[in-house]
């Protein structure tokens, strides 16, 4: 039997596991969905929103690796031949280990379900995820410290988001103090799901450590200031210091999963990361690629070699070259917001979905949608508004234009966005990545708005992919074997009568947004 490598991801619906072999082929994927293998936790969409709270239990994820682990063994897997174990997690969210809880993880029964021994180690039992936009307050604290959020981009890579953990502790430990000082350790999502397989907590990876407002993007150390202003002196010592070596093993699996299921002592541990970056190390990608993930969230990701951080972009450290970073644009407003339209105009159903896109060839010039149905990031947008000819208008007189109006808004909120953080720069090819990538009618008009070829990645899950291809990078450093990467696909060409529509309509859509702003500030 060949050698195995596995690429986790725990993300907002779902816990995916990639596993492929030593020629990097995928050979299996698995996941279990929270909402319908686990609908004793009560979310929906893996989330439970209360208003702009919103969080996922923490227990829940620990019994998806149960629920995980137990399928592969039900069908026999061959854990033993598993060399190499790396991952990836939902940005931002955050996880809270109570007093003690090192010393339960270090003795874990291997007899014994993951979720059964692990249920008093949370001292939060819901953990804040990116999708949480409760803490403005502290964002505004925080960017004071440091004379204004212009600053802080510089120094961090992003101006204060809500969903940033820095901004999400501070709001514990103002808040939930007794919580806070009865928690030993703070993991990110990524390091959360590397500390189950380790049996000790594991560090915070740099790509993931730069979502949080706390990390000086540059020397890659925690910013004592923001430490400080975050969670007092203590919170060094709870977070641990960021991990920059991407390739590093930073252990080996623990004993539990060594007896319970059967993996080799020697199979080893590498950091987890950040969803996102995660996803760009599945992807060979060349000057003029810009890669877009529309999954839960939608994100724009590109490669650069300088930090240029601003107010409008996150910039975030790249999880294995000390000497790339990552510019990433973020909706929350993405396949879940999609959904809803399809819900309400296409019969809950992609088919239709697609009908009536195909229904519509062109673009209606005059017909310009926002559909903010949660509290969008950029730009800070709630609500769903529609203008004819530049009108406010309750509702299109043909309604099911929406299907089309909510793609167009996405993709020319990104196009206008992309061209400032590319300044002079030519984009040539765009890569769909997430879930709603298998569209091909949704990336039809992301190849008319953008005016370039789009490609597709061939498998299901990019960032899961991406960490098993870590995993196996490491194992054969030495031996001088590189991965092949995942196998891309052109799905897409544009349509040049369109592009030229939506370039013109670029303008109006540019004002017709900052009138969404100023109406959402009445
Ligand atoms: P996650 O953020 O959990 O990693 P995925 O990347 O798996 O999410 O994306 C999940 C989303 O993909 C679902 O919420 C769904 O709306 C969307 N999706 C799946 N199939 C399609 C499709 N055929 N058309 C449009 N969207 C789809
Ligand atoms: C990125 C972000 C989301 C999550 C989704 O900043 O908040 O893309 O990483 O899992």
């Amino acid at each position: 039997m060949e050698n195995l490598f596995f690429g986790l991801d725990l993300s907002t619906q779902q816990l995916k596991l990639t596993v492929v072999d030593e020629n990097s082929k995928v050979i299996l994927e698995e996941s279990v969905n929270f909402d319908k293998e686990l609908p004793e936790y009560g979310t929906k969409n893996g989330v439970i929103a209360n208003g702009n709270i919103i969080t996922s239990p923490t227990l829940m994820w620990v019994a998806a690796v149960d629920r995980l682990f137990t399928k592969l063994q039900s069908v026999g897997f061959p854990f033993r031949y598993v060399k190499a174990v790396s991952g990836a997690g939902q940005q931002h969210g955050s996880v809270y280990w109570r007093n003690n809880a090192a010393n339960i993880l270090a003795n874990l029964d291997p007899s014994q379900s993951l979720v059964t021994q692990l249920s008093n180690c949370f001292s939060i039992l819901d953990s804040p995820t990116w999708q949480d936009s409760s803490t403005t307050q502290e964002c505004r604290q925080l960017e004071s410290i440091v004379s204004g959020p212009e600053m802080l981009a510089k120094l961090t890579g992003s101006k204060a988001y809500e969903r940033f953990t820095g901004n999400q502790i501070a709001k514990i430990y103002r808040h939930n103090r007794q919580a806070y000082d009865e928690t030993e350790r703070i993991s990110l999502v990524s390091s959360f799901l590397a500390t189950l397989f380790l049996g000790k907590y594991a560090q915070i990876d740099v790509s993931d450590g730069s979502g949080m407002n706390l990390l000086n993007i540059y020397t890659k150390e925690w910013d004592n200031r923001l430490l400080e202003a975050c969670g007092g002196s203590e919170l060094r010592q709870k977070l641990g210091e960021p991990e920059k070596d991407g390739f590093k093993i930073i252990g080996k699996i623990s004993e539990y999963f060594i007896k319970r299921y059967g993996f080799d002592c020697e199979c080893m541990i590498l950091p987890f990361m950040g969803d996102n970056p995660s996803s760009l190390l599945s992807l060979r990608l060349e000057s003029g690629d810009i890669v877009i993930s529309l999954g839960t969230s939608d994100t724009v990701l590109l490669l650069t070699n300088q930090a240029d951080p601003n107010t409008e972009s996150h910039t975030l450290c790249h999880p294995i070259d000390p000497n790339t970073y990552i510019s990433m644009l973020c909706y929350k407003n993405g396949s879940l917001t999609r959904e809803y339209i399809r819900d309400v105009y296409a019969n809950k159903s992609w088919n239709k979905f697609n009908e009536i896109l195909l229904s519509y060839p062109h673009p209606h010039e005059n017909k310009i949608g926002f559909y903010f149905r949660i509290q969008e990031i950029t730009p800070f947008a709630h609500g769903i508004h529609r203008f004819v000819n530049q009108e406010l208008v309750e509702e299109f007189d043909d309604p099911k234009y929406n299907a089309r109006a909510i793609l167009e808004s996405q993709f020319m909120s990104m196009r206008i966005r992309t061209e400032k953080l590319m300044s002079d720069k030519e984009w040539k090819r765009i890569i769909a990545i997430g879930g709603a990538s298998e569209n091909t009618e949704i990336l039809k008009v992301l190849t008319d708005v953008f005016g370039v070829d789009v490609w597709r990645y061939s498998g299901k899950n990019s960032a899961g992919y991406g960490a098993a291809l870590k995993a196996l990078m490491t194992t054969f450093r030495n031996a001088n074997s590189s991965s092949s990467m995942s196998d891309l696909f052109m799905i897409a060409d544009p349509s040049s009568e369109n592009t030229l529509i939506y370039e013109r309509m670029l303008n109006i859509y540019q004002q017709l947004e900052l009138r969404v702003l100023n109406h959402n500030q009445i």
